[in-house]
């Protein structure tokens, strides 16, 4: 391994190489003036798909699927590759520049929620669904919600990082982070052994938030790691992230706002529930 000694006083001297280096800076606020827009519904979702986004979507989904009209959205593209995410609307409505951010023009005035876990608290209490009402359950809820919070960013951000996107494998790296991804599947598998969900007989928003990372991991679809990570092997994970994926409305939410991958699969921006059968990428370029 070639040696590096970090200097007294670090700079911004050079682009870091990798994918996703040319949108990494040092500093906040935004790069270029640009409104965001506004569609017809209270709820503005500006996002893409990726897990953090896919969590916020399911959820919609799930809440329209229960009945709750007043939970259908817009949801809009923010192609973060593009750096959609330093436009200044962007960071007004999240000053972390970071997919997924949500406006809520119910209230005035519109009110912003960004990070993906405070706008699934923000959704399951303004509709009261998928959060126990029981306080020691909504507290296991709310744990289990921190945890994927606190725990995702050593699986994207480490694991994922160094295993699939850096521009060099870094042994130390992709083992430390390696490690950590299969401990944290590990503390899964022992609870899921005996929860169905992650609160138990009902799927809350815990379940949201962990299987649009660690289900999905589990079933294959991250930094194509499934056999390194040996996913198979956490039985009882398979069994709860096969059954959250085959929800419909888990289905959907996967769909809206993803750039890649089939086309029939790919609702770029979502504005109405008819969208998800007449506005697929694979229908859009068939008609032009
Ligand atoms: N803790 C944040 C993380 C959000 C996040 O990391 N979003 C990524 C995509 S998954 C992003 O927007 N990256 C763009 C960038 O870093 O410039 C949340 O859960 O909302």
């Amino acid at each position: 391994m070639s040696e590096y000694t970090p200097p007294k006083v670090w700079k911004w001297e050079k682009e870091n190489g990798g994918q996703f280096a040319s949108t990494n800076r040092p500093i906040a606020g935004p790069t270029h003036d640009k409104e965001l827009p506004v569609g017809k519904h209270s709820l503005q979702l500006y996002s893409l798909a990726t897990p953090n986004g896919v969590k916020v979507t399911v959820l919609l989904e799930e809440l329209l699927a229960l009945g709750h009209k007043g939970a259908e959205y817009d949801a809009w593209l923010i192609r973060i590759g593009a750096g959609d995410q330093f436009g200044s609307g962007f960071v007004a409505a999240n000053p972390n520049s970071k997919i997924p951010a949500m406006m809520d023009h119910s209230v005035t005035p519109p009110l912003r929620i960004f990070e993906s876990g405070s706008i699934l608290l923000y959704l399951a209490e303004k509709f009261d669904a998928f959060i126990p009402k029981d306080i020691s359950k909504r507290t296991e809820c709310l744990n289990w919600l921190f945890w994927q919070m606190g725990s995702a960013p050593y699986l994207g951000g480490g694991f994922g990082h160094f295993y699939a996107y850096a521009p060099v494998k870094i042994e130390y790296a992709i083992d430390r982070f390696t490690m950590e991804t299969k401990r944290q599947l590990d503390v899964l598998e022992r609870h899921l052994a005996d929860h169905r969900y992650m609160t138990g007989d009902d799927y809350t928003i815990a379940d949201i938030a962990i299987w649009s990372w660690y289900g999905q991991l589990a079933l294959g679809r991250q930094y194509n790691s499934a056999e390194f990570l040996d996913v198979e092997s956490y039985k009882n994970v398979q069994r709860w992230a096969k059954e959250i994926d085959a929800r419909p409305a888990v289905k959907r939410g996967r769909m809206v706002n993803k750039m890649n991958g089939d086309l029939n699969m790919q609702l770029r921006e979502r504005h109405d529930a008819s969208d998800f059968e007449t506005k697929t990428q694979d229908k859009l370029e068939a008609a032009k």
